[in-house]
C-alpha cells in the first residue's frame, strides 16, 4: 500500500509552516529590539499569561516567576506556537488560505495583546503583525508551491507542464523550510545582540554618579559573626533574590523617568531624575521578604539603600483626610498597595535609587524603586516605579490582591537554619547551627534552638543592625552519632513567641519552625 500522497504533503506543508513561523517570529523579535524594546512578541504573550494566570495558580506561578523559569515559560510558549504552526501547515495544505489565515491571526493576536500591556506605544503592535505576515506569506508561497507541483502529477498533460515548472517537490519545500530556520534563528540572535534597548539603558546606568548621602547607615561590629556557610548580614546585589511578574526586564531611561504623585492629594507633584537627587538622601540598612518564601526559604536579602524618604515627597503632595492607602504603579502595570501610614511614619520608607553602594541593578528596578520595612515585597517594594496614586483600600487594590493574597502585608516573625547545611558533613563533638531571625520593623529579642526532644536553648545573638534588619544568631550544640533534628523559633521585640502553627505563602505570608536534619558521622 502507498501512503496517501495527501498525508506526506502535510507533513512537508507542516514543515513549510514552521520554517515561515520560526522566520516570522525571529523577525518580529529583531523588530521588537530595534522599534519597540517591550514589544517583542514572546514578551508580550507571555507577560499577558503571566497577568491572566487564575488564583489557583499562583502558588505554583509564583515559583514560576524565579529567573531561570521565565525562560521556561519563553519555551513552552515556543513550542506551542511551533506546534500550532505545524497544524496551520496541514490545515493550508487541505483547505486553503485557511493555514495562513491562522498564521496572519496568530500574529493580530499578538499585535492586540501587545496594545492591552501597560507600557503599550503606538509602536507596539508593529513586531508581531511583521511576524505573522511573514509567517502568512511565506508559508502561503511554500504551500501553494507544494500543491501545484501535486496537482500538475495528478493532473492532465496540458497544464501539467507548467504547473510542475513553477511548482516545488516536498524535498525542495523541506529545503526552503531549513533555510528559514536558519534565518528566523539568526534574526533571534541579532534581536538579542541588539539586546532589546538594555545596553542604552545599562551604560547611562555606569554612567551614573550616586549622591553622597546627608544621613549614612553603617553595620555595627558585632553584627557579622562570620561563621562559615552563615548568609552574610548584607546580602551581595548579585546573590539578592529577584522576583517580579516581567518576563523581560523593563528598560527605564531616567533621564526622562517621571514619578507622578496624584490621587488624593491637594497638590499633585510631578517629579523627575533630577529633582529626585538633588534632594537630601537617606542611607538605611533593610531586610526586604518575599510573601512566597517558605519557611526556611530563600526569598530574602537585606541590602543598603539609597533614597528620598516617601514622606517627604507624600508632605509635598499633602494627602487629603480620607486617604489611608498609597497604590504605587510600575512603568509595567504592577501595582503595590501600601497603608498611607507605613509611607508617613517614622521609618525608613525610601524612593530607592541605589543599593549596596551603586545605582540600582536593572533587575531590582532601576532607576527607582520603593523599599519599606517591615512589609512585604508584593504590597511595597514596588520596581521601576513611575507613580504614587494616593487612595484608599475599599477604592483601589494592588496586583496581587484580586490574585488570591492578603490586600495588606506586614512580615511575619521568622527564624531559619543555614548551618550546618543541608548534606553537610558533621562529625561528634562541638558543632555550630546558626541561622538568621526576622520581624522587620519589629525586631528579634531572641532565638532558641532545639534538637530532637532536648531542651530549647537560647542561641547566641548578633548585634542587630536595626530593628528593619535580619539577626545572625548561633549556638554551640554537642553532637552525637546518629540522625538528628534541630529546630529554631524566634521571639519578637513586641513579646510574642514565633508560632509552630504551620500555615502556606498564602495569603499573607508563611509561619512555622524551620527543621534542619543533620546527620553526624
Ligand atoms: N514592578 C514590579 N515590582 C515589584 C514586583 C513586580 O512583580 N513588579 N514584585 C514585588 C515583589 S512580590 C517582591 S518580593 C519584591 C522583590 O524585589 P527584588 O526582586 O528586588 O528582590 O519586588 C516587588 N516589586
Ligand atoms: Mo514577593
Amino acid at each position: 500500500m502507498t501512503p496517501d500522497p495527501s498525508r506526506r504533503r502535510d507533513l512537508a506543508a507542516s514543515a513549510a509552516a514552521v520554517g515561515s513561523t520560526v522566520l516570522g517570529a525571529g523577525l518580529g523579535e529583531l523588530v521588537a529590539a530595534v522599534v519597540a524594546p517591550a514589544a517583542s512578541p514572546f514578551a508580550v504573550i507571555g507577560g499577558a499569561m503571566i497577568d491572566l494566570a487564575p488564583a489557583w495558580a499562583k502558588n505554583l506561578a509564583i515559583s514560576l516567576f524565579g529567573t531561570g523559569d521565565k525562560a521556561a515559560l519563553l519555551v513552552g510558549i515556543a513550542v506551542l506556537l511551533l506546534i500550532g504552526a505545524g497544524l496551520a501547515g496541514a490545515l493550508e495544505n487541505r483547505r486553503p488560505p485557511w493555514g495562513r489565515v491562522a498564521l496572519a491571526a496568530l500574529g493580530g493576536l499578538g499585535a492586540v495583546v501587545s496594545l492591552t500591556r501597560a507600557d503599550a506605544a503606538l509602536l507596539s503592535p508593529v513586531p508581531s503583525l511583521v511576524a505573522g505576515a511573514v509567517a502568512a506569506l511565506i508559508g502561503g508561497l511554500l504551500i501553494g508551491r507544494l500543491r501545484r507541483r501535486a496537482e500538475a502529477l495528478h493532473g492532465d498533460r496540458a497544464s501539467a507542464g507548467a504547473a510542475r515548472a513553477d511548482g516545488l517537490s516536498r524535498r525542495t519545500v523541506l529545503a526552503y523550510s531549513g533555510v528559514a530556520v536558519l534565518a528566523g534563528a539568526l534574526a533571534a540572535a541579532g534581536a538579542l545582540a541588539i539586546g532589546g534597548g538594555a545596553r542604552a539603558v545599562s551604560a547611562l546606568r555606569a554612567a551614573l554618579r550616586l549622591p553622597t548621602p546627608a544621613t549614612t547607615a553603617s553595620v555595627p561590629s558585632g553584627a557579622e559573626l562570620g561563621i562559615e556557610g552563615l548568609t552574610p548580614v548584607v546580602t551581595p546585589s548579585a546573590d539578592f533574590y529577584r522576583i517580579d511578574t516581567a518576563l523581560v526586564v523593563p528598560q527605564v531611561d531616567p533621564t526622562t523617568w517621571t514619578l507622578r504623585v496624584h490621587g488624593l492629594v491637594e497638590q499633585e507633584v510631578v517629579l523627575r531624575w533630577e529633582d529626585l537627587v538633588a534632594l537630601p538622601q537617606k542611607e538605611t540598612i533593610a531586610t526586604l521578604v518575599c510573601v512566597s518564601n517558605e519557611v526556611g526559604g530563600s526569598l530574602i536579602g537585606t541590602a543598603r539603600w539609597l533614597g528620598v524618604p516617601i514622606r517627604d515627597i507624600l508632605a509635598r503632595a499633602r494627602p487629603t483626610a480620607e486617604a489611608d492607602m498609597v497604590l504605587s504603579r510600575s512603568v509595567d502595570g504592577f501595582t503595590a498597595s501600601s497603608p498611607l501610614e507605613a509611607l508617613t511614619d517614622q521609618r525608613d520608607a525610601l524612593l530607592a535609587i541605589g543599593m549596596n553602594g551603586e545605582p540600582l541593578p536593572l533587575e531590582h528596578g532601576f532607576p527607582v524603586r520603593l523599599v519599606v520595612p517591615g512589609l512585604y515585597g508584593y504590597v511595597s517594594a514596588t520596581k521601576w516605579v513611575s507613580e504614587l496614586e494616593v487612595t484608599r483600600f475599599d477604592r483601589a487594590e494592588g496586583y496581587w490582591t484580586p490574585r488570591g493574597w492578603s490586600e495588606r502585608g506586614p512580615v511575619k516573625l521568622q527564624s531559619r537554619i543555614d548551618v550546618p547545611r543541608a548534606g553537610a558533613r558533621v562529625e561528634p563533638g562541638p558543632t555550630v547551627i546558626a541561622g538568621v531571625a526576622w520581624h522587620n520593623h519589629v525586631g528579634v529579642t531572641g532565638v532558641e534552638v532545639q534538637v530532637d526532644d532536648g531542651p530549647w536553648r537560647p542561641a547566641t545573638l548578633a548585634s542587630a543592625i536595626s530593628a528593619d534588619t535580619w539577626v545572625q544568631w548561633s549556638i554551640e550544640w554537642e553532637a552525637t552519632s546518629g540522625l538528628h533534628t534541630a529546630r529554631c523559633r524566634a521571639t519578637s521585640a513586641d513579646g510574642s513567641t514565633q508560632t509552630a502553627t504551620v500555615a502556606p505563602p498564602a495569603p499573607d505570608g508563611a509561619t512555622g519552625w524551620d527543621e534542619a536534619t543533620i546527620s553526624v558521622v
